[in-house]
């Protein structure tokens, strides 16, 4: 055995390979004669470059390969700006292939359009004001798992959230150019994916909003992500970006918008999908889908994304935390922490957001009494008063809208 071992010739890295990889990971591998072609250095999986999926850090996990969906584990969600190679993947379909932002176009459509039109997506950034904005994307089904009885889907933790800064232009600025009939009702989405089937005439999703929130000030067609193109996962080169409501309505690899004189009945509007009961069942009911109505706004919540739970500290010491909250409404007013289980509350120091559906960042220093197990909860109250529960809110079929506070173990040792 000892002989094999020996005899294994190392295979090592050529030094073109190693110049490449040094330029990958942005710093020279110092000891990098010593690397063979299974030890190769993790900051390429870490930063997305060697990645299972494309562009997205192996720190994701993944819930589903086909289609992808990963989420970000919460405390490398801390960033005051989620990084694109962290930042959640949720895939209804196969996205496309090789686009081309330099070929690519919006046309617009629908029953309440006065006429079609149709833009490139250099027409878009040349004629209308650019903005950047701040905004929260959270899918409705962040927090699934904890459901009981259970629901089906991806079985979501607490990562289908992130936050970045994106660059594009107001939908109202383009929807005033295109025209728009008095009916319009609904902006609907379609986006360049595939159907899982492959067929061509399923879309995978086309979904939407209401026309009075895609006029909101803050409702963006983006192409740019924290600087830099928007990662092919989260819809390069174009997507919808709308805070405060699920992520199902930020269309990726937008292509079409369609504004229709009614509510959109595309892929994923109706049944079970990104819908709960208009009013509250008991857990486990089975609910009619006339009986289901479509999610709007998303309910405050907040998440602690500093220290990782499990986390263990000295007596002596105090325990700083760190994290960010976010909500449909003007704003987050209080965040608050408990380590007795909900009993006492006390305040933590809450920043203000640079525009409205950015998450607002909190932290505080907590001191326990003595060693032990504790738990550290953090709940958020927005402006409207709304705050979030402490158990599970209304049991749904699907699982939506779990914005339960969330709780980090702690171990005190002497
Ligand atoms: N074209 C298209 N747009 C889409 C989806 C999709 O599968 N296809 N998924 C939606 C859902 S359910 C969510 S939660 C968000 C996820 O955005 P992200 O993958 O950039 O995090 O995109 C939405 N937009
Ligand atoms: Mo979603």
């Amino acid at each position: 055995m000892a002989d094999k071992v020996h005899n294994h010739r190392r295979k090592f890295l050529k030094n073109t390979l190693l110049q490449s990889i040094a330029l990958a990971i942005g710093a020279p591998v110092v000891y990098g004669k010593n690397l063979t072609k299974d030890i190769l250095p993790i900051a390429l999986f870490e930063e997305g470059i060697l990645s299972k999926i494309p562009g997205k850090s192996d720190l994701l996990t993944l819930l589903n390969d086909r289609p992808v969906n990963a989420e970000t584990p919460a405390h490398l969600l801390d960033n005051d700006l989620t990084p694109n190679d962290l930042f959640f993947v949720r895939n209804n379909g196969i996205p496309p292939s090789n686009p081309d932002k330099n070929q690519w176009t919006l046309s617009f459509d629908g029953e309440s359009v006065k006429s079609k039109k149709t833009y490139s997506l250099e027409e878009l950034k040349n004629k209308f004001e650019p903005v950047k904005l701040i905004i929260t994307l959270e899918c409705g089904g962040n927090g699934r798992k904890e459901f009981n009885p259970p629901a089906k889907g991806n079985q979501w933790s607490t990562g289908a959230v992130g936050c970045a800064e994106w660059t594009g232009v107001k939908l109202k600025d383009v929807l005033k150019d295109v025209g728009l009939k008095s009916d319009a009702t609904y902006l609907a989405y379609y986006g360049k994916d595939s159907h899982l089937s492959g067929d061509p005439k399923k879309d995978s999703i086309s979904r939407g909003v209401p026309i009075q929130k895609a006029m909101e000030d803050e409702s963006i067609i983006a192409w740019e992500m924290n600087g830099k193109d928007i990662p092919l996962m989260n819809g390069y080169p174009l997507r919808l970006v709308f805070g405060g409501y699920p992520a199902s309505c930020s269309g990726k690899w937008l292509s079409k918008i369609a504004i229709r004189n009614k509510v959109h009945d595309g892929a994923k509007m109706g049944g079970q999908s990104y819908r709960i009961p208009c009013d509250p069942v008991a857990p486990g009911a089975k609910v009619e889908d006339s009986e289901m109505c479509i999610i709007e706004n998303m309910p405050v919540k907040s998440l602690i994304t500093y220290p990782q739970t499990g986390a263990t500290i000295k007596k002596n010491q105090s325990l700083p935390i760190r994290g960010h909250a976010w909500t449909h409404e003007l704003s987050i007013k209080l965040v608050e922490y408990s380590i007795d289980f909900g009993i006492n509350w006390k305040p933590c120091n809450l920043l203000p957001a640079t525009n409205r559906y950015a998450w607002q960042n909190f932290s505080a220093e907590i001191q326990f009494p003595k060693t032990g197990y504790y738990e550290v909860w953090a709940r958020a109250t927005d402006s409207s008063g709304d705050s979030q529960p402490i158990i599970l809110p209304g049991w749904n079929p699907k699982g939506y809208l779990n914005n339960a506070c969330h709780r980090i173990a702690i171990k005190v040792e002497s």
